[in-house]
């Protein structure tokens, strides 16, 4: 087991819907710490960097528009073997497939307003967590 670092995003549909609380509470009961968080409001070009592995995909304006059409929380998760953990928690993409238990099973029914963002590999959260964290931040 080895103790690492994933990056989580809350996405726009969750916090319209208060589920910001809810969300963080399943990290912290799972044994992860919080290492930093903030909610912020993306700018179109953080969105566009985020999802850049997309940026081909016919979905990717929609994506886009959604992530930023209110404010997000973001945090770096960590613990054991973070970013597959959170990977598990989170469930599947479409949250009418995702699993009753994991995040998206319990609070979405779509597959693009999922609710929750996590890394799905270390090269992708090195990327993503410098989108919006400083060097600084990361205590
Ligand atoms: P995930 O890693 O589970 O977040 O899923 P992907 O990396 O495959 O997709 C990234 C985001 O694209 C998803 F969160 C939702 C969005 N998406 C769509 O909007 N439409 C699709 O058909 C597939 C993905």
């Amino acid at each position: 087991m080895s103790v690492e670092r994933t990056f989580v995003m809350i996405k726009p549909d969750a916090v319209e819907r208060k589920l910001v609380g809810e969300i963080i509470s399943r990290f912290e009961r799972k044994g992860f710490r919080i290492v930093a968080l903030k909610q912020l409001r993306m700018t179109r070009e953080q969105a566009e960097e985020l999802y850049s592995p997309h940026r081909e995909k016919p979905f990717f304006k929609d994506l886009v528009d959604f992530a930023t059409r209110g404010p997000v929380v973001v945090m770096i998760v960590e613990g054991n073997s973070a970013v597959d953990v959170v990977r598990l928690m989170i469930g599947s993409t479409d949250g009418r497939k995702a699993a009753p238990g994991t995040i998206r099973g319990d609070y979405a029914l779509d597959i693009q307003e999922n609710v929750i963002h996590a890394s799905d590999s270390r090269e992708s959260f090195e990327r993503e967590h410098r989108i919006f964290f400083s060097k600084e931040e990361l205590a």
